[in-house]
């Protein structure tokens, strides 16, 4: 009874300052890292399923959870903008879909007509890097 006191009282402040520590620091990304879409090219008219390659240059992949200097994983953001607050976890919706055991391409369903997509490349807790690395926006045209 008494270690385990002792116990929690030794686990707690470090669970303190590294709750203090997530709200204020988000992992750095190295000068030059940049996250891009292979393909499909920017106004492509394609047919399902839509093949999505990822492209990252300066960093390196990692599955979520696993904590390594330069790396993440990735995230394909569909018909949708950045969330406005990257100091979050990114959350996981139809339309933000996480690659967290480090994959680098995808294929995806969409419904016909115009569609945007862009690669936003977060850290092991699914939190865009400082600065934050993410692709330009494309948009592509899925034909019936
Ligand atoms: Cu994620």
């Amino acid at each position: 009874m008494r270690s385990f006191i002792v116990a929690a009282l030794v686990l707690a402040p470090p669970l303190c300052v590294g709750s203090v520590a997530l709200a204020q620091e988000r992992t750095p990304s190295p000068p030059g890292a940049e996250v891009y879409i292979i393909s499909p090219k920017n106004g492509a008219i394609v047919h399902n399923p839509v093949r999505v390659q990822f492209g990252l240059k300066g960093m390196g992949v990692a599955p979520a959870g696993v904590k390594f200097d330069n790396t993440g994983h990735h995230h394909l953001l569909i018909d949708t903008d950045p969330p406005a607050d990257e100091s979050v976890p990114l959350p996981a919706t139809d339309k933000i879909v996480h690659f967290g055991k480090g994959q680098t391409e995808t294929t995806v369903n969409l419904s016909a007509g115009k569609h945007t997509l862009q690669l936003l490349f977060a850290d092991y807790q699914h939190i865009p890097h400082s600065p934050p690395v993410i692709s330009k926006k494309i948009t592509i045209t899925v034909k019936p």
